[in-house]
């Protein structure tokens, strides 16, 4: 076996926008997944140093057709690319054999039907006719089939808000996340087609050990990840009398550490995690049922 072939067995290459949205997110996951990415001079490629996985920037478009194809073994990309991409295969009679290994909780959006503001509107039935303009044109049709509604699907590289002010769609279906792209252009967001986050995908082929290994750590570094990002360790004292009433307040916590008192055999110390993000309300009725002293931490890492 030659030395490229070697490495190809034992390195994991992974897909990763070059340049936009999922571009800092992705790479903060994984930093916070304990890889260190060297940049190569041409910036295409980044080397793991301390992991055998080496990260391919490209166009997000491209993610799904290099992870099909076997180029890359894994890659992070939207939900809305993976499955626009499914039926355009589907389309062409090819099926996508990528797999979704995790959702994971950045690059939130959602691909929704938008109609200019004050434009009549009773459902999808509404639609019927009429011409919508996207760069989904794969999704939207699912969706009117679905619907049962005949309409016209103009098919854009991009710009799509500003269509219907052209004159060249009557509507559009585009990804929202805040909104205000949407109210900038005199559109109302009318119906949602998809709900999108970023993912995790994988080759269909099987991988050599050693990859299916990191595969594993990795897919268990982004759990603990994930959990973490919510996580709160939240530390107070409390009198016996209100445990069972503190316990109700603390927020996605299952069995918190309760911790006797020196000097004090009316009180405890109660030290829990906290699954969730512990604001001041929580802390305003924890204080209100006896509770005093309260610390609440973040949580770096969490491995169950
Ligand atoms: O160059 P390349 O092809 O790699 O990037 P791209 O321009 O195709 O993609 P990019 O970077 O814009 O988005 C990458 C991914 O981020 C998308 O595929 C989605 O999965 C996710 N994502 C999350 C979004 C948005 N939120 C989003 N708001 N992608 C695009 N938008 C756009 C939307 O198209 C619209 O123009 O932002 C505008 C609306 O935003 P709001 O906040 O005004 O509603
Ligand atoms: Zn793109």
């Amino acid at each position: 076996m030659d030395r490229d072939t070697r490495e190809r067995d034992t390195r994991l290459k992974l897909a990763v926008q070059k340049s936009g949205r999922l571009t800092d997110p992705s790479l903060d996951m994984l930093a916070r997944c304990g890889l260190k990415l060297s940049r190569g001079k041409d910036q295409l490629m980044g080397f793991g140093e301390n992991m055998p996985l080496d990260v391919l920037f490209v166009r997000d478009d491209d993610i799904p057709d290099l992870v099909q194809e076997d180029v890359c073994d894994l890659g992070l990309v939207g939900l809305n690319v993976i499955e626009e991409k499914r039926l355009a295969l589907a389309a062409r009679g090819i099926r996508a054999t990528f797999e979704c290994l995790r959702l994971l909780d950045f690059g939130r959006c959602r691909l929704s039907i938008a109609v200019p503001e004050g434009a009549e509107w009773s459902g999808a039935a509404s639609l019927a006719g009429k011409r919508i303009a996207t760069t989904y044109p794969n999704l939207l049709a699912q969706f009117l089939a679905r619907q049962g509604v005949a309409a016209q699907i103009v098919t854009l590289s991009g710009a799509v808000e500003i269509a219907p002010r052209l004159g060249r769609a009557d509507a559009i279906c585009d990804l929202v996340s805040t909104g205000s792209t949407l109210a900038a252009n005199h559109l109302e967001e009318v119906e949602t087609v998809l709900e999108s986050h970023a993912v995790l995908i994988r080759t269909p082929v099987a991988l050599a050990p050693v990859k299916t290994e990191w595969v594993e750590r990795l897919l268990m570094r982004i759990e603990g990840v994930q959990q973490v990002r919510e996580s709160k360790y939240i530390m107070l004292h409390a009198p016996r009398s209100a445990l069972a009433e503190i316990r109700r307040l603390l927020p996605g916590s299952e069995s918190p550490t309760i911790i006797p008192l020196e000097g004090h055999p009316d009180k405890v110390a109660i030290h829990a995690v906290c699954r969730e993000n512990v604001f001041w309300e929580t802390l305003e009725s924890l204080k209100r049922a006896g509770a005093s002293a309260l610390l609440v931490l973040p949580v770096e890492k969490m491995l169950a």
